[in-house]
């Protein structure tokens, strides 16, 4: 019997649940367009670039490649605290950190961006599709502001 009572609730549990879901997934959608570019495709072929994290520096802070270039970032944090690489504009960058002051904690899962606590590692892989000048940074208040900033050149 309560198998029975539960059944159409468990159903339009499921169904709020994929509501939910399409909407997450369409809110998702709009973010897809990025300054710097695109996601990389894993199956095409790709430049590794490696990039050391430390307190308060990229190593190296100044990259170029060429435009429709795909590069796997290497990401290493080699200091003591956590640190992040977000590629982006410089104008989309200092808005982003505006917002990281007010959200200190906030975390990141854009394929553009990623936090890596200290000694590990992580990758980040991705399609310069547009020439222009673009920059990785480290939103972490104040990494920014100390020189956590890197340039990439697109040509
Ligand atoms: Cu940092």
């Amino acid at each position: 019997m309560r198998l029975t009572k539960t059944g159409p609730l468990t159903i339009l549990t499921i169904q709020l649940f994929l509501a939910g879901w399409s909407t997450m997934a369409s809110a998702h959608e709009h973010h897809s367009t990025y300054s710097a570019g695109e996601p990389g495709d894993p199956k095409k072929p790709s430049r590794t670039i490696e990039i050391a994290m430390s307190e308060m520096e990229f190593d190296p802070y100044r990259i170029e490649v060429k435009r429709g270039e795909q590069i796997r970032f290497v990401l290493r944090n080699v200091g003591t605290e956590d640190h992040e690489f977000l590629l982006a504009t410089t104008g989309e960058n200092l808005k982003h950190a505006e917002l990281m002051k007010k959200f200190p904690h906030m975390e990141h899962d854009d394929p553009n961006g990623v936090r890596v606590g200290p000694k590990k590692s992580a990758e980040i892989l991705w399609k310069f599709t547009k020439a222009g000048t673009f920059e990785y940074s480290c939103l972490i208040p104040d990494h920014r502001e100390y020189g956590m900033t890197g340039r990439v050149v697109v040509k």
